[in-house]
């Protein structure tokens, strides 16, 4: 069994997505193991993404995910990181494949509704920065 560190972030939840998004994962056999919403800290969102810190996106991206509320969650699963970067399709709302959460209602590449950890390492760090009672 698999984890993976999924946000649906300050755009969706403004655009009422929170349940649409959730389902998709529900659907394809993901089970929640944590759940909270929270308005993060540029001091913790540098940590979550330091290894964009000084990109050209990076100030854009920091001021949308500290923008409001997100919702963060832990999806178990089989091959979880895999099928859940699946599920959301590519950063660019325009590549993404027909059907998945960008493709469906992202809107470009900084506002693009979700985040889920990239490979199984990275998903243990940030489980493990998100949920800290999870020591996986
Ligand atoms: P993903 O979330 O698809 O794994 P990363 O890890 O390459 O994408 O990028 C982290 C976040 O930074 C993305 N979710 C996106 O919001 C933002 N981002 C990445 N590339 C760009 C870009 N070229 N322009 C604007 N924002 C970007």
């Amino acid at each position: 069994m698999e984890r993976s560190l999924v946000l649906i972030k300050p755009d969706a939840v403004r655009k009422k997505l929170i349940g649409k998004i959730i389902s998709r994962y529900e659907e394809n056999d993901l089970s929640i193991i944590k759940l909270k919403m929270e308005t993060i800290t540029e001091e913790f969102a540098n940590i979550h993404y330091a290894e964009h810190i000084g990109k050209g996106f990076y100030k854009k991206l920091l001021s949308f995910i500290t923008s409001g509320p997100l919702c963060a969650l832990v999806l178990e699963g089989e091959n979880a990181v895999e099928k859940v970067r699946e599920i959301n399709g590519n950063t660019d709302p325009e590549v993404a494949k027909e059907g998945t959460i960008r493709n469906l209602y992202a809107d470009n590449k900084t506002e693009n509704c979700v985040h889920a950890s990239d490979s199984i390492e990275n998903a243990k760090r940030e489980v493990e920065l998100w949920f800290k009672e999870l020591n996986n």
